[in-house]
């Protein structure tokens, strides 16, 4: 059995960049039946006791495991998402680690965002927009829908959800505020640290 993750958080510990209702439907409606949807498909396969990346990475590209690849990478994104975030009020600057190896990626750290938002502002209709491990080496990247950076051999640093419903009831269409929220003020650089 699949669970929800207990947010690190509280649902209005992201305001006033986030709101509780979106987290409420967000994460108590939109994740939830990722989850739910999820166990009803593994139920009885061999899927029922894998790990979610042990799943994505075994039903990537499988037509008729599509359902099954679609809601466990949609818990798995969610998952990371809600941990890449910290609550508004700490207002911590990313390690000396993490600033590095982004500098050295993308320039600076601004330089960072505005490629990071771009990329995101570039993805047509639902998906995701990642940092990624690649090899020793950082990049963004952009997936459709559900897909994800496992489903390419590749290991998530940073993934910042680009679905309408992350965005629309506190920014209506303005991707590019919510983006600019998430960005400089929702990452949680301790957890993105951990895992460079
Ligand atoms: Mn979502």
């Amino acid at each position: 059995m699949f669970t929800l993750i207990t947010l690190p958080y509280d649902r209005a510990a992201l305001e006033p960049h986030m709101s509780q209702e979106t987290l409420d439907f967000h994460y108590g409606k939109h994740h939830q039946a990722y989850v739910d949807n999820l166990n009803k498909l593994v139920a009885g396969t061999d899927f029922e006791t894998a790990s979610l990346e042990e799943i994505i990475r075994q039903t990537a590209g499988s037509q008729d495991k599509a359902a099954i690849f679609n809601n466990a990478a949609q818990v798995y994104n969610h998952d990371f998402f809600w941990q890449n975030l910290r609550p508004a009020d700490s207002t911590k600057e990313p390690g000396e680690k993490i600033a590095s190896a982004i500098s050295q990626a993308f320039g600076s750290l601004d330089s960072f965002y505005v490629q990071f938002k771009e990329t995101a502002m570039s993805q047509f209709g639902s998906g995701w927009t990642w940092l990624v491990k690649d090899g020793d080496k950082l990049a963004i990247m952009k997936t459709a829908n559900a897909d994800n950076p496992l489903a390419h051999g590749l290991e998530p640093l940073i993934a910042v959800d680009v679905w309408e419903h992350s965005y629309y009831v506190d920014y209506r269409n303005r991707r590019a505020d919510y983006l600019d929220a998430v960005l400089r003020h929702l990452l949680n650089w301790e957890f993105i640290e951990n895992r460079l």
